[in-house]
């Protein structure tokens, strides 16, 4: 049986059946390198059902699509352009291959920068409502964090109230949103010189609503039609997501329910009990996942699961709402994006809880063919063929508490086979920006300095950030853990968010004892300071902490006085969503290399694309790179950095000698 396509519709698509004879003998080993994944798999297969995983393999990616050489931005359209000869013919309308793909691109930015910045506001209304008394579930947690908030955009907080302080600080963040004119108030957290180069490229924010409305209208038919003055909206677009909105959500998240800090926590699916009622929670805003966790809490539910023979209430995350409850309260995360089928094959799902973003509109139904309950939550995320809890913040219990009621009695009567992968993954997560402030610089002297001292001297070669999804179209968290483990080898510090971090969790190296693949520098620090070659910083959101780690490295000095200038680069090598375009650009306008794996929108060669991958940093910013073997990213990666180490005059002799073929055995052995 497959759950995914009825035999009608098999009628109807005859190519499919074809298609799904060759899935059908696709190696499900080379699909993914997480053997608990792989182990569900096996089981799906077995069971009849597809996943994402032989979706994509039977269904290819359209050619001209997937270099954004085609367009449908009117109904004279849609027009396809030959990838091979960009230039021998426009669209319709006389567009050409530039215009086509940078408003392609600039749609992406728009619908990415829009989720993280209406996830961004979302938080910001909660944190009104709770500042005036209309939460009472929730409360400011950290004031530390809303004093220094408020004071780094030029807040007064001395002798005033938290209530006071933090109604100053909505209506300034607000602006973050609705601004018709003027800047960002984070714009005032920028390195100065970086913010005079976005002075000087008229593309500082303004507010997120002005710049995507922009966004949209420019790329709508007949209006901008020069590539270059596209690409500048992009970064205003993008820049306001992640000094904007994204930098919004992240602060008012850990003001509200707490900075993380480092903890033990555990990732796989070996964390779901066979004796206990498992819920598991998907998507982004951590408020559903706060509701959830003080529902699961409350003795009466736990009265309620022990009454239906379960031990008690087991809570796990998944994605970016896992990654985020991971490192702030040490909740157990169940697998990464493209892992959530073969979680619900476990068989021990009692229920899904989801809100927005990176759900997968096969869940509901896969939730089905093995008796999970599937509950939308959010007014902007209903799903056919699911249930509807609507979350209320103002009531945060209300949904949960209906959760869990039907997550017993799905535990009261469970048929499923359940079978779960016994691994579990160790490591610790949670590293804010604070955190690293003060680990390195100690609670009374916080402080950046012995990071930057660190790159000075050269046990550290530079940091990199490896972020983003997990895409069927490639080996299952392989690339991120290739390349990470390749960076750390060559002494580079790893900070990662989302589903990134999770590969990285599941293959160990969140632990401190991961340091010996480290090379000596890094290997060294790792032990001094006692924290992992590579750390876990959150969600998707949460690259906004990459973002004020590397303004404070600016600040602390020694490194140049432009973020362009740190010896620093960024990838998402197995990328999927919008979202991971708009942050991609987002990094290269702050001054970041930044690399993409899988595919990138753009035909090599024209002018579009040329300005992406060099133009960008000719004008003093960073610039986009492509490439799908994790060694050649690191390798490019690591050259950048060498290259910025250079300018800074740190030319100390190196011992590395990278990526001879012998090299790239050993590294495979
Ligand atoms: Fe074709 Fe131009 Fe219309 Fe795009 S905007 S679909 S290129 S005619
Ligand atoms: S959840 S955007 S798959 S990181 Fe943020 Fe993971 Fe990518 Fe979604």
């Amino acid at each position: 049986m497959r759950c995914t396509m009825s035999h009608d519709e098999k009628k109807e698509n005859p190519v499919s059946i074809a298609e799904e004879k060759k899935a059908k003998k696709a190696d499900l080993r080379e699909m993914t390198s997480c053997p608990s994944t792989l182990q569900m798999l096996k089981k799906l297969e077995a069971d009849g059902h597809d996943s994402v995983f032989t979706r994509a393999a039977e269904m290819k990616p359209c050619p001209i699509g997937a270099e954004s050489a085609c367009c449908k931005h009117c109904f004279m359209g849609p027009c396809r352009l030959n990838a091979k000869d960009p230039y021998a013919r426009t669209g319709v309308c006389g567009a050409t291959i530039d215009t086509i793909a940078a408003r392609n691109f600039a749609r992406n930015v728009a619908a990415g920068g829009a989720a993280h910045t209406d996830h961004g506001m979302v938080m910001l209304d909660v944190f009104r409502d709770v500042v005036n008394g209309k939460v009472a579930h929730f409360k400011v947690q950290d004031e530390d964090k809303l004093r220094n908030v408020a004071m780094s955009i030029g807040i007064p907080t001395e002798n005033r109230s938290v209530k006071d302080i933090a109604n100053d600080l909505y209506s300034e963040l607000e602006r973050t949103y609705t601004q018709v004119e003027g800047e960002i108030p984070f714009a005032k957290r920028v390195p100065p010189k970086t913010l005079e180069l976005w002075r000087k490229h008229g593309i500082v924010p303004r507010g997120a609503m002005r710049e995507i409305m922009e966004l949209m209208h420019r790329t709508h038919m007949g209006v901008d039609q020069d590539y270059n003055n596209i690409v500048r909206q992009c970064s205003r677009t993008a820049l306001a997501d992640g000094w904007g909105g994204s930098m919004v959500a992240t602060e008012i998240s850990d003001i509200l329910f707490g900075t993380p800090e480092p903890r033990v926590a555990g990732v796989n699916m070996g964390f779901l009990r066979e004796d206990q009622v498992n819920i598991l929670i998907h998507g982004h805003e951590p408020l559903l996942f706060e509701g959830m966790i003080a529902a699961s809490n409350d003795p009466a539910n736990i009265e309620l699961a022990k009454a239906a023979g379960a031990k008690g209430i087991n809570l796990l995350g998944m994605c970016c709402s896992g990654a985020e409850v991971l490192g702030r309260h040490g909740i157990p995360h169940a697998g990464n994006f493209v892992s959530a089928e073969p979680i619900i094959a476990t068989g021990a799902v009692d229920a899904i809880g989801v809100d927005v973003q990176c759900i997968m509109q096969a869940l509901p139904k896969m939730a089905d063919c093995y008796g999970t309950k599937f509950f939308t939550t959010n007014p902007r995320a209903k799903i056919e063929g699911a249930t509807h809890f609507e979350f209320h913040e103002r009531e945060p219990l209300e949904a949960p508490n209906k959760i869990i009621a039907m997550a017993v009695e799905r535990f009261r009567n469970r048929t499923a086979k359940i079978v779960i992968p016994q691994r579990q993954d160790w490591g610790v997560h949670g590293f804010s920006h604070e955190y690293v402030n003060y680990m390195l610089g100690g609670k009374f002297r916080g402080s950046y300095t012995p990071l930057n001292d660190n790159i000075i001297n050269g046990r550290i070669r530079g940091v990199a950030g490896v972020v983003g999804c997990t895409n069927p179209r490639v080996k299952q968290d392989w690339v991120h853990v290739e390349l990470v483990k390749e960076l750390i080898k060559h002494n580079v510090l790893v900070v990662q968010t989302g589903c990134s971090q999770i590969a990285l969790a599941k293959a160990g190296l969140m632990k401190p004892d991961a340091a010996v693949l480290a090379g000596e520098g890094l290997q060294e620090v790792c032990e001094t300071v006692g924290i992992p070659p590579v750390l876990s910083l959150g969600s998707c959101v949460d690259n906004s902490r990459i973002l004020i780690a590397c303004a404070e490295m600016v600040r602390i000095g020694g490194l140049g006085d432009k973020i362009s200038d740190l010896p620093v680069a960024g990838a998402a090598p197995e990328f999927m969503s919008e979202k991971a375009i708009c942050i991609g650009q987002y990094f290269v306008a702050s001054g970041v290399y930044t690399i993409f794996g899988v595919t990138f929108p753009t035909v090599e060669g024209t002018k579009f694309h040329e300005l992406l991958f060099n133009g960008l940093e000719e004008q003093g910013f960073g610039k986009w790179g492509f490439a799908t073997d994790p060694i050649e990213m690191a390798g490019m990666m690591i050259d950048h950095i060498d290259k910025k180490r250079a300018a800074l005059g740190l030319t100390e002799k190196r011992e590395r000698k990278l990526f001879s073929m012998e090299d790239r055995r050993a590294a495979a052995e």
